[in-house]
């Protein structure tokens, strides 16, 4: 069956002011470029002449410039969930502009299959071959897409010229059933495939294929710095530590990382540690760090959603497909994410917090308590789930004017009893199996900058009350007198006695 070729802005033709959209990809890696792109110049024409036009946007995690992007700056986008990170989007959502709803990534594809969010009117979708029964090889990241196709009305497609036939192979896609009837996920190890390499699209329902040619376009990362670098080697540290202690065995289990120049700096740590055997991972996006890790043999296998490089990365593991196919495998968001699974394989996560509270709890999504960052992503299906719940970020921000550990998260997405391990440059603290009070003391001692050490001490001896101490009048005063005078130090205690 021959698929019509239409150009971008005949696809955005016939998207609708309302339309609930779904989009192929995780990250930037598959997302759709110029389709998105062709919306969001409809929609500045629609408002110039004056006619609301705004469409909900499901996707597998945060999207790219041509997409979350532009749709943003044409302030296109009514709905959106589960992640994102563009400057533009996330000005949107803390103006109100888009109802943004933070959601845990392996939760959205069962969601929409019992229709929490309302009919699906078009799944857009990135692919590297459109066979002629409507089997599709995808790009570089699942996503939700084998649920949005099925539930789509309708679906264009983007044969990405740079992306080769040769991904045959890279995809593993599966559907689970739905409870009641849900059965065991079929994975024991990282590498065990229980899909098939293609997605099936209900031929009837491709309106058309459209042409792109270029990368993901994801961002680069921040150079390994004295800190990054010192975060990286404290969490390698602690590892050894627990493989030495026996609490991980020695072949070691499966490593989940997040994203960002904290977590790829981790990745590029395990590189040095050469007494950790070569492991494999379980987790939803490769950086470029994991690439290098296994050119060296260090990495023998991911399991992963999204392959999330650098333009000149994704070029390398394009043309190199033969040495990467056995050792990748691209799994849907509700497989690599999933509980059950992240669980059993007993996986390591290691996830970035903007700021610690001296108790154990994270905030990973909320600048000050209030403005929206990127989202929960995937932390926490691995967090809650994990074998070692590792957080990890710098002792402080904008060269110290920010405490990155606080008497009070100013808004929690992890709490106590998930997280196992703080870590920054200072050290690492392993709150298992202590108290509050003995969290905070460890907290402190061993994660907090020595700038602010004498202060969350203090701030312990003005806390007073039960199990957990607190002095509920005081315990955002890091938070507000950031927001008074920009600067976390100048707290002053005498004001809360
Ligand atoms: O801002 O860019 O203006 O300088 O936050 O901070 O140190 O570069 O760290 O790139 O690793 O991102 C939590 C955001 C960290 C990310 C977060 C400011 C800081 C800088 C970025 P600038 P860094 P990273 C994977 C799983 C979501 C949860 C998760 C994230 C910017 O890792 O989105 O892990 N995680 N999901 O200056 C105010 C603080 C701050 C702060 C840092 N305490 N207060 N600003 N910043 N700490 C994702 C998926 O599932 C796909």
């Amino acid at each position: 069956m021959a698929f019509p070729i239409i150009s971008p802005s005949e696809a955005a033709e016939l998207i609708k002011n309302g339309d609930n959209v779904g989009f192929s990809g995780f990250t930037a890696s598959g997302s759709p470029k110029v389709i998105p792109t062709a919306i969001a110049e409809k929609a500045i024409k629609e408002h110039e002449e004056g006619r609301p036009f705004k469409i909900s946007i499901f996707t597998g995690a945060s999207t790219n410039r041509w997409a979350d992007g532009a749709l943003a700056k044409a302030n296109a986008i009514d709905r959106r969930t589960p992640y994102q990170n563009t400057p533009d989007l996330r000005l949107r959502i803390n103006a109100h502009d888009c109802h943004y709803f933070d959601l845990h990534l392996s939760e959205l594809a069962q969601k929409f299959r019992y229709n929490t969010y309302g009919d699906l009117d078009v799944a857009i979708i990135e692919v590297a071959k459109v066979f002629d029964n409507g089997e599709v090889i995808l790009g570089t990241g699942v996503g939700n897409i084998p649920t949005f196709a099925r539930n789509a009305k309708k679906i264009f497609l983007e044969l990405n010229e740079k992306l080769p036939e040769g991904m045959y192979g890279l995809h593993d896609i599966y559907i689970p059933l739905d409870p009641p009837n849900r059965r065991e996920i079929p994975i024991f190890k990282p590498s065990d495939r229980i899909g098939v390499p293609v997605l099936k699209l209900d031929p009837a329902k491709i309106a058309g294929i459209v042409h792109s040619d270029s990368y993901d376009g994801v961002g680069g990362f921040t150079a390994l710095d004295d800190t990054t670098l010192q975060i990286g080697a404290n969490v390698c540290n602690f590892l050894i530590g627990e493989v030495r202690a026996g609490r991980i065995p020695k072949t070691f289990l499966p490593i989940q990382s997040g994203v960002g120049n904290v977590a790829n700096a981790v990745l590029f740590g395990l590189g040095d540690a050469k007494e950790l055997p070569p492991f494999e991972m379980y987790t939803e996006v490769i950086q470029d760090a994991v690439i290098d890790l296994m050119k060296m043999g260090r990495c023998k296998f991911g399991s992963t959603c999204s392959l999330t490089l650098s333009d000149d990365k994704e070029a390398e593991v394009l043309s190199d497909l033969d040495f990467f196919r056995d050792k990748i495998v691209l799994r849907p968001a509700e497989i690599s994410n999933n509980p059950e699974v992240i669980r059993r394989l007993g996986v390591i996560a290691m996830n970035t917090a903007l700021e610690a509270d001296i108790f154990g709890n994270i905030n990973s999504t909320h600048v000050v308590g209030t403005k929206m960052m990127n989202g929960i992503g995937g932390s926490g299906d691995f967090t809650r789930n994990g074998y070692i719940s590792i957080f990890s970020c710098p002792s402080v921000t904008k060269g110290g004017l920010i405490s990155n550990i606080v008497p009070m998260v100013s808004h929690t997405d992890h709490n106590e009893h998930s997280v196992d391990v703080i870590i920054t440059e200072q050290g690492v603290a392993d709150i298992r199996g202590l108290d509050p009070v003995q969290r905070a003391e460890k907290i402190i001692d061993n994660c907090a900058n020595p700038m602010y050490r004498p202060l969350l001490h203090d701030y312990l001896k003005l806390a007073k009350g039960g199990q957990t101490p607190h002095s509920l009048h005081a315990a955002l005063a890091f938070h507000t007198t950031f927001l008074q005078c920009g600067d976390m130090s100048k707290t002053d205690w005498a004001k809360y006695e």
